[in-house]
């Protein structure tokens, strides 16, 4: 396993739309597995493969708190085959958007089918936080960031900051 670099935005890979896997191999279960160290690492509870530049259908998650057991859920081609009406809304950040925090409201539960680290098709029902990180992850995959839920004006604002801040550190790095 090794840790890869998570791209901030603003970010061409972060705004494309990525691509599905063909099949779950020992190279794609390599991806998985790095992209969970990095996400331990970071730390964050999701990572999706375009946050570490690779344009794939990846995801990784791990919900349980530093006083549980790890339980990380890994799914490839993951698809959203059912939605609730109820909405709910949670405090969400992204570790492509550091230090910035926003209410963002989603769907309150789901069913999403995917594909395990084994490439076995699975189905899986979730709500509360994980219903949201599902949802924050599948959105990494079609190019789109917590901040493009909020008013443009409070997006731009972000946008700014972040560009403001890369531009820093090309300078400080001159
Ligand atoms: O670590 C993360 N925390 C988080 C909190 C609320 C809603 C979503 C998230 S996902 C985020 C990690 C990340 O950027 N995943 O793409
Ligand atoms: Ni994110």
């Amino acid at each position: 396993m090794s840790l890869r670099h998570i791209l901030v935005a603003p970010d061409p890979v972060l705004k494309a739309t990525a691509k599905p896997v063909e099949t779950v191999d020992d190279e794609l279960r390599q991806l998985m597995d790095d992209m969970l160290e990095t996400m331990y690492e970071a730390p964050g509870i999701g990572l999706a493969a375009p946050q570490v530049g690779v344009s794939k259908r990846v995801i990784v998650m791990d919900i349980a708190r530093e006083d549980e057991p790890k339980a990380p859920l890994f799914m490839a081609n993951p698809e959203l085959v059912w939605v609730s009406d109820e909405d709910s809304t949670y405090e969400e950040g992204c570790l492509s958007v550091p230090e910035h925090y926003a209410d963002v409201v989603r769907p309150a539960e789901i069913r999403v089918k995917y594909l395990d680290r084994d490439g076995k098709a699975q189905e899986l029902k979730a709500d509360g936080l994980l219903a949201t990180v599902i949802q924050h992850e599948m959105d990494h995959l079609e190019g789109i960031l917590f901040i493009d839920h909020l008013s443009s004006l409070k997006r731009n604002m972000i946008l700014r900051k972040l560009l403001k801040s890369k531009k820093q550190v090309l300078e400080e790095a001159s």
